[in-house]
């Protein structure tokens, strides 16, 4: 069975009305899903807890008399994470190292407050502050991923969040009466919770479980932002109350770029294509090469590996619908069109990646040399996989300490400032039009 994999060529020329077929991405918006979502908002809003209780019941199966049911105690994360076979414990706290380490740099390397005193003695600055409460939305069923729980709760931490709140649907299981009258629970998903010292964690999900978090009820406190993926209800639900708390932002589908010299074993970029592709049938997977001939290796090693991948379905509609080999004349064209692309994950699987890396602009994270596959990146090489997708790594960066915090500005403005700034002031105040502007500033002035 042959793969539809799209193969385009730069010197081909329909090349560019091919490559817009590729970068096309319909974010539409569903009218019907945007109603109930409001709906259920709103609901929320008016009657808090009694809401909750009701759209848990009929969305997730879960009946629960009380929110404060609905409350997993610290005691069950961590009896979760003891529970767990050894070697996934170690693997887990290993992978809680290593983004805690990388995240601790951010904070040196940008996360403190500072401040100077300028000519006249008037000192300015700027305070940084973390955040007082945050709430995390994990995701149930299918994308349930623990190691999203940790990629949203430990930069939290490290920023010094005084409470982060986590959110989990745990649907009742369909084939039958449910052990658990709170739904099934994922064990990976609490134990990386208790890793990542989350503080308060309740079983619900969907429009309601944001609109809890950002209104807040008697049992859930609000919180001041709301970080992590989730379906279209959750999405839209995440843009609606922004303004009320803050987002990180709205995640699309995975995406993967693999910029190749060629010099890469060619099953070793099949498998890093099909990473990405067997997140979902919307993920996009795109290999950018200036040799044809290892394109069609790479393409080989895709038909050969295919078969034998549990997700092979899903991979296949995702390659199929979104993937694309792409020659180019060049690397650094190559280069030029990863740009124009902007990829989640850009790997440069070349045996010279440091030569191609500062023509790389726009990318969410970017993994340089053959050793360095994505995945890696996914679980515990450090750095963030919560990435802008979709384009947007034109104009943002990966989740990280800096979205945990804010910064207040600070100004104490000396005896002899007040002569030099006043003066300035009281003029461009005269121009507006705002005498008492004017005058606060005027009355500082020594006559
Ligand atoms: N690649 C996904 C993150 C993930 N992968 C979780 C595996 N588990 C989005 O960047
Ligand atoms: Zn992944």
């Amino acid at each position: 069975m042959t793969l539809a994999l799209r193969q385009l060529a730069t010197a081909a020329a329909d090349f560019e009305a091919e490559f817009q077929r590729v970068l096309h991405w319909s974010a539409e918006t569903d009218h019907a899903i945007e109603a109930r979502v409001a709906e259920i908002l709103a609901d929320v809003q008016a009657r808090g807890d009694a809401a909750v209780l009701e759209y848990t019941a009929r969305f997730d199966g879960v009946q629960a008399d009380t929110v404060a049911a609905l409350e997993i105690p610290r005691g069950e994360l961590e009896a979760a994470f003891e529970g767990l076979p050894e070697a996934q414990r170690s693997a887990l706290e290993a992978a809680a190292r290593r983004v805690r380490a990388y995240h601790e740099r951010q904070l040196e390397a940008g996360g403190r407050s500072w401040s100077y005193r300028d000519e006249d003695g008037t000192l300015l600055g700027q305070k940084v502050t973390p955040l007082d409460r945050v709430g995390i939305y994990v995701p149930g069923g299918k994308a349930a991923y623990p190691s999203s729980v940790l990629m949203n709760a430990i930069p939290a931490q490290v920023a010094g969040v005084g409470e982060i709140v986590m959110v989990v649907p745990t649907p009742a299981r369909k084939d039958g009466p449910s052990a658990d009258a709170r739904g099934e629970r994922n064990p990976l998903v609490l134990a990386a919770a208790f890793v990542a010292g989350v503080h308060r964690a309740f079983t619900i999900g969907g429009a309601q479980a944001v609109g809890a978090l950002a209104y807040g009820t008697a049992t859930i406190p609000a919180v001041h932002k709301i970080t992590g993926p989730g379906n279209a209800y959750v999405a839209s639900a995440k843009r609606r109350v922004f303004g009320t708390v803050g987002i990180d932002m709205i995640a699309g589908p995975s995406e993967i770029l693999v910029l190749a010299d060629g010099t890469t074993p060619p099953d070793w970029v099949a498998m890093d294509l099909f990473s990405q592709a067997e997140h979902d049938e919307l993920a996009q997977s795109i290999l950018l090469c200036p040799d044809a001939e290892y394109i069609g290796r790479v393409r080989a090693e895709i038909e050969r590996l295919l078969p034998g991948m549990p997700r092979r379905d899903v991979i296949r509609a995702s390659l199929e619908g979104r993937g694309a080999l792409i020659h180019t004349r060049s690397m650094e064209e190559a280069c030029a069109i990863s740009n124009r692309i902007a990829p989640e994950h850009l790997e440069v699987s070349s045996c010279d990646p440091h030569r191609w890396e500062p023509l790389l602009r726009h990318a969410g994270a970017i993994f340089l040399g053959a050793f360095t596959s994505e995945s890696l990146g996914d679980y515990c090489a450090g750095p963030n996989h919560v990435l802008p997708t979709s384009g947007t790594a034109r104009f943002s960066s990966p989740l990280g300490v800096y979205d945990f915090q804010k910064r207040s500005s600070l100004i104490e403005v000396s005896e002899a400032g007040a002569q030099t700034l006043g003066r300035i002031a009281a003029e461009l105040a005269y121009g507006e039009g705002l005498q008492a502007h004017a005058q606060a500033a005027e009355l500082r002035l020594k006559r």
